[in-house]
């Protein structure tokens, strides 16, 4: 059952302050209960990219305590995203988005009639579901990814759609589609810089600690302090050179 509920990393967006999320792919409730000790900003489900069944992932949403469980759901469609929102996660981010007509559906899907097309439906909606449409309203977030080279051309457009809560950039595909000469940082800056010009928050995708906090220092409100594959092949490849003497 989740009922009336406040999304505490959309609210903390919304002022201006920034989320440091764990980016979870491994398919396991168990890294996802031992992540929420920390109390991460938010928890990233990655449907897209990630080995997560559909039973686990609804287990691991409730696991997520007092963090915000968000999903990067596998398609920017009505499915999807209802299906991750009806799991109980609290916002969505759509990949490769190109255009503002399709960051207007992904906002559309997130939201009941009359704001939208999503379906009633899901175990835990059902649960109490006339306060969790109301609340539906203003607390689901909805971030749309800049990954292409049309999205890139589009990112003033796109920042702009009503009712888009953040602007997240995925730089591993928005490397390969612009190709090894392409200045990716200028692209990076280009995208922040037309979030900031509609005051919308603009995230990036970051592999590193380090470059998640010199992200945050540069203004990016949405960053991944931690994954769970680089965690796990950081830390046994670290641990066996240490063993054998090879660090
Ligand atoms: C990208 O870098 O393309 C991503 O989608 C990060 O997950
Ligand atoms: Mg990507």
């Amino acid at each position: 059952m989740i009922g009336q509920f406040t999304n505490h990393a959309l609210a903390r967006m919304r002022s201006g302050e920034g989320v440091a999320c764990v980016w979870l792919s491994l398919g396991s409730t168990a890294l996802a209960e031992i992540a929420a000790e920390s109390t991460p900003g938010a928890i990233v489900f990655d449907g897209q990219h990630g080995l997560w069944e559909r039973a686990s992932l609804h287990a691991a949403i409730a696991a997520a305590g007092a963090s915000t469980p968000l999903v990067r759901v596998q398609a920017n469609s009505i499915a999807a995203i209802g299906e991750a929102l009806d799991y109980g996660a609290q916002g969505v981010i759509v990949p490769l988005v190109d255009t503002a007509e399709q960051a207007a559906a992904a906002v559309a899907a997130a939201q009941y009639p009359p704001h939208g097309g999503r379906s009633g439906g899901g175990l835990r909606p059902l649960g109490a579901m006339a306060p969790y449409v109301a609340a539906c309203t203003t607390q689901i977030l909805v971030s749309v990814m800049i990954e292409t080279r049309e999205g890139l051309a589009n990112a003033a457009a796109i920042a702009a759609t009503p009712g888009l809560d953040m602007v997240f950039i995925g730089p591993g595909d928005l490397a390969l589609q612009l190709g090894p000469d392409a200045d990716l940082e200028a692209a990076i800056q280009a995208i922040l810089a037309a979030c900031r010009a509609v005051a919308v928050p603009c995230g990036v995708f970051t592999t590193t600690a380090e470059a998640a906090r010199e992200r945050m220092a540069q203004g990016f409100q949405f960053v991944v302090a931690e994954d769970d594959i680089r965690l796990a092949r950081g830390g046994i490849a670290r641990s066996l050179a240490i063993a054998q003497d090879k660090a």
